[in-house]
């Protein structure tokens, strides 16, 4: 049994039903194997703790470890080449007669063996360690075989043993249309729902199915197959919806009780409003937003409206968001979506546990979570979403260690 106590600390506990970010101004933090046991003020820590190995925060802030709850992290390449393109005038259309899109990152990712594919993702990954992130969610989706999904997915569950990091996995085959498939979107929506999902559920590679629903992926028939194959294996879902257009991906995804539906940015009313009563979540992921330079924002005011709880994602991926930094995640929402302080913080902890079905595991400091910590040089929580490319993360705190 390991006793461990973190005082003299501004805590912004996140906790269920507080105010704001839940703050206490001289607190504490007490983890006994991997736990938190108690977090408050710190007179009013249990006597019964008093002995343990202590670690004075000098009055630093403590927030939960961070948590990406949407990334693409694994994959191969980049398409650094496409962007290059991109700002000489390419268009789409140009770009991708010429090889480019998500084509080549399946390309890419085919040629990588499982050990090339850890290699790449790696440095990625540590780059969100090192803002404090102790929880990834990590999708397949540029495999779009079983052999090459399942790959991505093995790869992914290797990050999680490589470093001291929560990692969450997600099986995206209903990505995009593999070249193979010679545009035969139903037929390969028959092997994504009937072999291959069934087979990544019985190696247990996948704790969640995602889907793209957009007219250049796949439609919400499509989409509602594989998800009817989720609730088949008792696999939870969510949604790349309502992206570039409204193909009521947001409904959708309600329907079928998803723990996120995600980008949202053309999502209407009656979306948000399905939701709210599923208590879907909606992540909203600002450097695809940017990196597109799409003008639709996500209808955030209706959502406040409606009560649907945000979180927030870098989305990383090699064509829409080469992006490995939550914090700037965090700048960008506040400043293109005018999200708050305390939804920009609410949406890289508690809310994203939430959209990964982790709400009773992490992402508020609470007995009985996690001892997932971040511990930050920042005198006030406002900081964390203000600054640009700057990282004041002190200390980072996974299980305790
Ligand atoms: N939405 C996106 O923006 C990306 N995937 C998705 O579902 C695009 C991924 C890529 O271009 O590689
Ligand atoms: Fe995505």
């Amino acid at each position: 049994m390991t006793l461990k106590i973190w005082r003299n600390a501004r805590l912004a506990t996140l906790a269920e039903g507080t105010e704001g970010l839940g703050v206490v101004d001289k607190g504490a933090i007490a983890a006994e194997d991997g736990r938190i046991v108690f977090a408050g003020a710190e007179g009013d820590l249990p006597s019964g703790l008093s002995g343990a190995e202590t670690v004075d925060c000098g009055g630093r802030w403590i927030t939960p470890g961070l948590i990406d709850c949407h990334t693409h992290l694994v994959h191969a390449g980049n398409r650094a080449n496409e962007f290059e393109m991109r700002l000489a005038g390419a268009t789409y259309e140009e770009v991708a007669r010429a090889g480019g899109g998500i084509v080549s990152s399946v390309k890419s990712l085919r040629a990588a063996d499982e050990d090339e594919l850890v290699a790449q993702t790696l440095p990625r990954l540590d780059a969100l360690i090192a803002e404090g992130v102790t929880t990834v969610e990590i999708k397949s989706g540029y495999g779009l075989d079983l052999e090459n999904e399942a790959k991505s997915l093995r790869a992914a569950r290797r990050m999680g043993e490589a470093r001291p990091v929560g990692v969450r996995t997600t099986f995206l085959g209903a990505h995009a249309l593999p070249v193979e498939a010679h545009g035969e979107k139903d037929a390969y929506i028959a092997k994504v729902a009937d072999e291959m999902l069934p087979a990544i559920a019985a190696e247990k590679l996948a704790d969640a199915i995602d889907g793209f629903c957009e007219g250049i992926a796949f439609s919400p028939e499509q989409i509602a197959r594989v998800f009817d194959a989720a609730r088949a294996h008792g696999l939870p879902v969510k949604l790349h919806a309502d992206q570039l257009s409204n193909l009521h991906g947001a409904a959708l995804a309600a329907r079928y009780g998803a723990l996120s539906a995600d980008h949202l940015e053309y999502t209407d009313e009656e979306g948000a409003a399905a939701m709210a009563k599923a208590g879907t979540v909606a992540v909203v992921l600002p450097g695809a937003y940017y990196f597109i330079r799409e003008t639709k924002k996500p209808p955030v005011a209706l959502f406040r409206k409606h009560g649907v709880r945000m979180a927030l994602a870098t989305d990383c991926n090699p064509g829409t968001s080469p992006l490995t930094s939550l914090l700037l995640t965090m700048n960008m929402a506040a400043t293109l979506f005018e999200l708050t302080v305390d939804e920009c913080v609410a949406g890289t902890t508690r809310e994203a546990a939430r959209a990964l079905g982790l709400q009773a595991e992490t992402g508020t400091l609470e007995p009985g979570k996690w001892a997932d910590l971040a511990i930050w040089d920042v005198e006030r929580p406002a900081e964390l979403v203000y600054r640009i490319g700057f990282n004041p993360l002190h200390q980072r705190v996974w299980r305790g260690r």
